[in-house]
């Protein structure tokens, strides 16, 4: 049946059917692009900016960011080199919590989610706003470990993991589409795994701004 006009990503079942082409692995592998950043809790601090709705930037440090409203979402987490991991616990704030506190510009229609060292990944706003989307952290209730993002990650189930920079540190409201690191370098501007939206070649008119 023709899937007609969904909005935006779907999640699955957490631990359900995986996406096409993907398969499970045992243990929680660690993947990334680079050094893993030391984290210094006296320079971290976590901000919103961008196109907020009162053209504001907000900014947390690490213990304000800490009394943010805790929930918990479950969901799988799947990595376009075709590994997924089922049925995690994540704990965090949601994104939809982050949106309600700093409301983005009528016009805002993606987000950056920016992590350490300048990795980023570029996200259509519903995606960002779904309540499976967390900015992690805990995994299974307990704290993530700096290979896995410590103190914070984002993850958005309903995508390839990719679009969930580990180590982030803030989020750009956009009232325009801008790719991120990966989706500059060959990765499906989109990423819906459950469509199998790996590479920017099978990119169709409109689902991402001229490479
Ligand atoms: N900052 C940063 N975040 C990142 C990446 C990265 O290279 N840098 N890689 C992504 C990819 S491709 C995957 S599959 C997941 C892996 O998360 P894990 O190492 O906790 O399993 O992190 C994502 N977040
Ligand atoms: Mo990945």
């Amino acid at each position: 049946m023709e899937d007609m006009g969904q909005p935006h990503s779907h999640t699955g079942e957490p631990g359900g059917a995986l996406p096409p082409g993907q398969r499970t692995q045992r243990g929680w592998p660690v993947t990334h692009y680079g050094p893993v950043p030391r984290f210094r809790p006296e320079r971290w601090e976590f901000r919103v900016f961008g196109a907020t709705a009162d053209g504001g930037v907000r900014s947390w440090t690490h213990d304000e960011f800490g009394a943010l409203p805790y929930e918990t979402v479950v969901a799988d987490l799947h990595c376009v080199t075709k590994f997924s991991m089922p049925g995690s616990e994540w704990g965090g704030v949601r994104a939809a919590t982050l949106l309600a506190l700093v409301p983005p510009a009528p016009g805002v229609t993606h987000v950056m989610a920016w992590a350490e060292y300048g990795y980023s990944a570029n996200l259509r706003l519903a995606d960002f706003q779904d309540p499976s989307a967390v900015l992690a952290t805990h995994r299974d209730g307990e704290l993530l470990t700096a290979e896995h993002g410590f103190p914070l990650r984002l993850v958005v189930p309903g995508l390839y993991a990719w679009k969930g920079p580990k180590w982030l540190r803030g989020v750009e409201y956009m009232t325009a589409d801008r790719r991120g690191f990966w989706e500059e370098r060959g990765y499906h501007n989109i990423g819906d795994p459950w469509r199998e939206q790996r590479y920017s070649y099978q990119e169709e008119p409109g689902e991402g701004p001229e490479l």
